[in-house]
């Protein structure tokens, strides 16, 4: 198993896309031995770039232009689509697929698509791990597709180096509701469907609104594209690579990477924690003359 595991890290480092699907197979269904796979892994600092907005707002045209223009540089691209439903059973996802058809025989773009397994939306459980096995792969880029249904909107601020928000000229409403949460978690704002009217409008809000936010680091960029007709795709490369060059790591990221390592800490303190082990323990321990059970809890889960 051990030995198996050292084959499938090397390939996949190597570039060995088989190698890579398995391994994040093994990883998205927790198949045995997948905590050994990640703790062999080398996972390097490959930039990520999440692309997350309402269904319909051109995310995946967008990754799919993005995607075109970085290839054509000679960059290798990983692309991970977070599906909020079962990846087999809606058109949405084969839509996707056909659109980003284009790059399926390239051997520098690698696709995966994940489903959130949950009605609530939000990253799949495994996203974070399947990142990790991303990075492990020779990789110059990968970029994440993500619904924006609350919650996943934090998360994939947390995961993502940059944050793209994807909006529309139509989108008027949604940036009046959402006073707190989307608006804030992006690092740059795209208005898409540019070529649509309204555009401007939508262009100068939101520019007054990142203005009157602007911190000392940064002010969020607001760039017009036309993601099916390749519109300001450069532009917004140009504002990717000057935000990651800001790179700082965000205190919101931090307190997101805490609760995960928190999480598996947790999980790995009571993975053998079965009464009869702690009764076993319990037996020593009370046979001493100065038992406490209050540091005997705190000894026992160290
Ligand atoms: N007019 C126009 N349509 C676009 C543009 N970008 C995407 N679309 C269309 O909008 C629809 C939704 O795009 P899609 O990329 O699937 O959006 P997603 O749900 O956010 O991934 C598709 O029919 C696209 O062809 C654009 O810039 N202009
Ligand atoms: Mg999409």
């Amino acid at each position: 198993m051990q030995a198996d595991f050292a084959e499938l890290t090397s390939k996949l480092a190597s570039g060995d896309t088989r190698a890579l699907a398995r391994a994040i197979t093994l990883v998205e269904n927790e198949q045995p031995g997948f905590a050994r796979l990640l703790e062999s892994l080398d996972v390097k600092n490959t930039p990520v770039i999440g692309f997350t907005g309402a269904p319909g707002a051109g995310k995946s045209s967008l990754v799919n232009a993005v995607v075109d223009h970085l290839e054509r540089e000679g960059k290798k691209i990983a692309v991970l689509m977070i599906d909020p439903s079962s990846p087999f059973n809606r058109g949405a996802f084969l839509g996707d697929r056909l659109r980003m058809a284009g790059h399926f025989l390239s051997q520098n773009v690698f696709m995966r698509s994940m489903a959130t397994r949950g009605s609530m939306g939000g990253l799949a459980p495994k996203v974070f791990e399947v990142a990790d096995v991303l990075k492990a792969a020779p990789y110059d880029y990968i970029l994440i597709e993500t619904v924006g249904i609350g919650q996943s909107e934090t998360e994939i601020a947390a995961l993502a180096d940059t944050t793209v928000l994807v909006l529309t000229p139509e989108a008027g409403d949604d940036i009046q509701t959402s006073k707190s949460g989307v608006m804030e978690i992006a690092d740059i704002y795209v208005v898409n469907k540019a070529d649509r009217e309204g555009a401007d409008t939508m262009y100068r809000n939101l520019a007054e609104l990142s203005h009157r936010h602007a911190t000392t680091n940064w002010e969020i960029p607001v760039i017009k594209t036309v993601a099916t007709q390749d519109k300001g795709i450069d532009l917004l490369l140009d504002a990717i690579a000057a935000h990651m060059k800001t790179n700082h790591l965000p205190a919101r990221r931090l307190r997101l990477l805490a609760a995960k390592a928190g999480m598996m800490i947790r999980a790995l303190k009571t993975r053998n924690l079965d009464d009869a082990r702690i009764e076993e323990a319990l037996k020593a321990a009370t046979d001493e003359p100065d038992f406490n059970l209050y540091r005997f809890v705190k000894t026992f889960a160290g």
